[in-house]
Formats: C-alpha cells, structure tokens, sequence
C-alpha cells in the first residue's frame, strides 16, 4: 500500500503526517522545539534542534512503514516562511534561526517604509515592508552584527538548511522566495537593486526553484542510519500558509483560508497575481502559474494563550494538574459572559502587528473598562478582539476588486472548539466550515507531493478526501447583528489609537 509523508516544519514544532493516498491517517509525529524570546524582540531557534526534531520525525515514521510493509511513495515539505541564518562556506550556521516573529528589524523596515523606494519594493516583490521581511532582517544583521555578516557566505531560511543537510540540496522554493522581500515576482528572480539595498550577492543564496521539483537521496552516512528507502522521491513543496489553502481545500479565489494558530492569517489562492493598492495584503507565488495572496496577522491564538497564562495564571495550574485543557476551561468561563463582554473591547496587538495595519511597534489596549469589568469579561474581549482584528483583514478582501470570497474555511488550533468557530462565524457573518483534519500544512503538503508526483488525477477530490467531512457553522443572525454593531466601533476606535502607541513602545524599549 502506497503512503505519502508531508513535513511541516513548523516555528514551534514540526509536524508530520503520513498518510495513504486516500485520505487514511497511518502516524504522525510532532516534536516541539524552544522559541528563544528572552531579550524584547528576538524569537530564534536552534537549527540543529529543528534539524533534530525533523529527523528523529524521519525515523519513528520509517519503522512505522517498515513494521507495516509499507511503500513510502514519497515525502515532501512544508515550512513557515521568512526565517534566517548566516552560513559560513561549509554552510555551517553562524546566527541561530531567526523566525518571522524577531522584531528586531523594525527600525529597518521603518526605514525602508519611509524611503521613496517603499511602493516600488511592495510592486516588485508583492511583500509588504515588515521586520519579517528577511530584506529588513539582511538590513539589522549588517549593522547590528557586521562582523557575522562580513563572515557570511551564505543566507537561506529553515526549510533551505534541512533540505541541504538531508540531501545536499541548496535551492530555495519560489513560494519561500517570494515572502522574503528580495525576488521580484514580475521578472521572477533575485532583484539585483534590492540585493544591494540588503548588501548581499546573488551568489550569497540558494537557487530558486518551483514548488513541484523533485528529487531523490539523502546524504549517504544518514540514509545508512535511519534506514532511509534512498528511491524516495522527494518534493521541495511550499511554505506553510500555501500549503494551508491546499490542505483545507480551499482551491479557488472563492473560498478563503483562516488559519487561527499561534499566529493567523487569511489566504486565497489565484490563478492570478495582485497587489493591494495600499499594500496590506502579500502577494507570493506558490508555482509558475499559482499565486496565494494573504493578510497574516501575528495576533492569533497566542492571544489567548497570554489571557490563560496572565488572567488565569493560578487556575491554569489547577487545571493542568487535575489534568483538564486549560483552553477548553478558559473557554467554558468565556461562554458564560455575554457577546460584547459588556461593552469592553481589546485591540489585540500584543506582538505588534502584520496586517491589517503593518507596525511592529503598535501596542495592545483595552478600551471601555469599568470597575464592574472581570478577568472573564477581559478574556471574552480578548478572543473577540483576535476575531475583530481579522474581520479588518476580511474586509481589505472583500473590498478588493480581484475577488470577493464567499466562504471562510477554517483550520489551526482555534478549530478545535465548537464555540470558537460559532464566534468566528457570528462576528465574520459569514459561514465558516471546518473540515475534520486541521492540520492543514502537512495535509497541503502530501495534496502538493501527490500532485507533482502524479499520484492524483483530480487535486481537488483528493483535498476534499484528505481534509475529511466538513462541518458548516452558519451565523447567528442576531449575534451577527450585535457584532457588526460592534466592529463599526471597532474599527473607528483603531483609526483613532491606531499609530499612536509607537511613541509609547519606544518608552518601553528604553527601559528593557
Ligand atoms: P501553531 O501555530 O504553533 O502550530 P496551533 O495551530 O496548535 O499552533 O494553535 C495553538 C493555539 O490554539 C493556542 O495558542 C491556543 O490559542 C489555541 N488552542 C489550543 N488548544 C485549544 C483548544 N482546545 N480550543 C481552542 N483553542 C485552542
Ligand atoms: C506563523 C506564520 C508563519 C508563516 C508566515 O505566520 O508560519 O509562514 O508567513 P506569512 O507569509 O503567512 O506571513
């Protein structure tokens, strides 16, 4: 029996899944790493502690089809995107893995932002400037770190530096080139005038190559040690928010994407590029004739996560140690409080923010407080205030003129709850589906791998097989009502606050 293997080398953990080309789920594995946040702004990764992490997924994944005389018909990868390392010339890491969430590059990208090259950088390479961008990050590490810089031979992101001590290759997916600021989707290479605006050569990064190319053989001494099938075919595969899209089903520019993990983001896949006049949205291309255009948000379910482990810090313990999920606890109270939570409403920019409003140095707040307000009303304001804050992505995508997406499916651990997804659906008044498997990434990854290698005839039936049943949660009319009332204020609200926290931020960064 044949089985497909998708890695998803994820900015907390990787995932894996192997699966049979039916849909039927055989094993998977997630091995978590830690994300390094000690100093304001820094959230770095150990590469050898993902590159352990991946094979040790490898390994417990090939006894299972070992034991189970299993054909592994090939493996392919997903990753999260905009990460760096500085390589010597024997590819040896210099830095650790920078993540997407290491604001250290915020001064640049302001700057950058301010120059008169900003719309120019936006139209070339469809990535909005952000300190993610690894255009910023090039920027920091020259000037923060110049003696590392000079040293370096070689820059690639995560998926690029497991790729090449797996296997020996060195390119880089054209999906992961083009959130990195630098590949210009029109001309589809590397920029040279942005390569210089970052002080970097062509030569100083990997190839760029489609999201379909496959290969095969892994570096012999590790291949003898995990036992590794060395006809495998392997397929480079995408980042992990195109990959999403794919593995929840969501194929065409009607159906959008809105993945709520510890980050979020809303996503569609066009056969068609475009760029948002006022460059909220990214714009990456997954293949030569597949584009996924997005709004990502860096204040999802940790979100929620901060009001567990700060409002309810104590009950927290309780409940970890009687052995409950906290998450459903915490949420059971949050039910319990009226839509609106009484009139209290958070902006949810604890990490800075990404779309809609793209400033690393916004901040969070609460507004409407009164002394009758509780820990469980806060929360309740919480989780609206991470539904609000994507229901302003919604609505950059609803008022675009390439597409009007008509349903939302959604996927990431916010899923996992049947009030969550109601909320979702009430606040967005629009139907939201949640297909029975949410690990989105790894699914899009074998859909990806089984496409390039010809082991579908029809993507869309084996999505729709592999994604499972799908559960429709249509809005509550009333609900929605109220919250459209709601999010009117809302929005006038963040216009208003909107920049203005940055002068505080850097009050705060005087003192940490
Ligand atoms: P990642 O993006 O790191 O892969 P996940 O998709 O697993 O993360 O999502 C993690 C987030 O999901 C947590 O931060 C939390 O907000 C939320 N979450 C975790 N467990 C639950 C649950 N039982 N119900 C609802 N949300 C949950
Ligand atoms: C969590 C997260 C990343 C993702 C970032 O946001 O994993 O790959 O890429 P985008 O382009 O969605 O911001």
């Amino acid at each position: 029996m044949n089985v497909m293997l998708g890695i998803d080398i994820g900015t907390t953990s990787t995932k894996g899944l192997l699966c049979r080309t039916n849909g039927q789920i055989v094993a998977q594995f997630n091995h978590s790493y830690p994300l390094q946040q000690s100093v304001a702004g820094t959230a770095e990764e150990n590469p050898q502690a993902i590159l352990m992490a991946v094979t040790s997924g490898l390994q417990a994944i090939l006894r299972t089809v070992q034991q189970q005389q299993l054909t592994l018909a090939g493996l392919s990868f997903s990753s999260a995107n905009q990460s760096l390392i500085a390589l010597d010339n024997l590819h040896r890491p210099l830095t650790n893995l920078l993540t997407w969430a290491d604001t250290r590059a915020a001064p640049a990208a302001a700057k950058l932002k301010k120059s008169e090259f900003a719309d120019e950088l936006y139209q070339r390479t469809g990535t909005p400037l952000h300190p993610m961008s690894l255009l910023a990050k090039l920027i920091w590490l020259k000037t923060s770190q110049p003696k590392i810089f000079k040293q370096a031979t070689y820059f690639c992101g995560i998926k690029e530096y497991i790729l090449w001590k797996l296997f020996g290759k060195w390119q880089m997916d054209i999906s992961i080139a083009s959130g990195t600021g630098l590949f210009n989707w029109q001309q589809q290479n590397w920029d040279p005038e942005i390569l210089a605006i970052a002080g970097i050569q062509e030569s100083q990064l990997p190839p760029i190559v489609d999201s379909y190319t496959t290969f095969s053989k892994m570096r012999p001494d590790l291949a003898t040690k995990l036992n590794w099938p060395q006809a495998t075919p392997i397929v480079q595969g995408a980042f992990d928010g195109a990959l999403a899209n794919l593995g929840v089903n969501a194929l065409d520019s009607k159906t959008a994407a809105l993945s709520i993990g510890t980050s979020a983001a809303i996503r569609l896949l066009s056969k068609q590029p475009a760029l948002d006049p006022q460059g909220r949205l990214f714009c990456y291309a997954v293949s030569q004739q597949q584009w996924v255009i997005g709004g990502p948000v860096n204040n999802g379910g940790i979100v929620l996560r901060w009001a567990l482990e700060k409002l309810f810090t104590n009950e927290k313990i309780i409940w970890e140690k009687a052995g409950a999920d906290p998450y459903e606890q915490l949420l059971q109270i949050i039910q319990t409080i009226p839509a609106g939570a009484n009139g209290l409403l958070f902006f949810p920019f604890l990490n800075g923010e990404r779309a809609p409003l793209w400033d690393a140095d916004i901040r969070a707040s609460f507004i409407g407080l009164t002394q009758t307000h509780s820990r469980a009303e806060m929360a309740r304001a919480a989780v609206e205030g991470i539904i609000f804050n994507l229901r302003s992505v919604w609505e950059i995508f609803n008022n675009h003129s390439f597409s009007q997406p008509k349903q939302l499916v959604l996927s990431g651990g916010f899923a996992k709850s049947p009030f969550l997804r109601q909320l979702i659906a009430d606040i967005f008044n629009c139907p939201v589906q949640v297909p029975a498997q949410i690990e989105a990434s790894c699914l899009g990854a074998i859909l990806l791998g089984m496409d390039a290698l010809g082991l579908t005839d029809d993507l869309a039936q084996s999505a729709a097989a592999l994604s499972g049943t799908v559960t429709t949660y249509q809005p509550n009319p009333a609900a929605a009502k109220s919250y459209t009332e709601l999010f009117t204020i809302y929005q006038r609200l963040q216009d208003h606050l909107g920049h203005e926290t940055t002068a505080l931020t850097a009050w705060q960064r005087k003192f940490n």
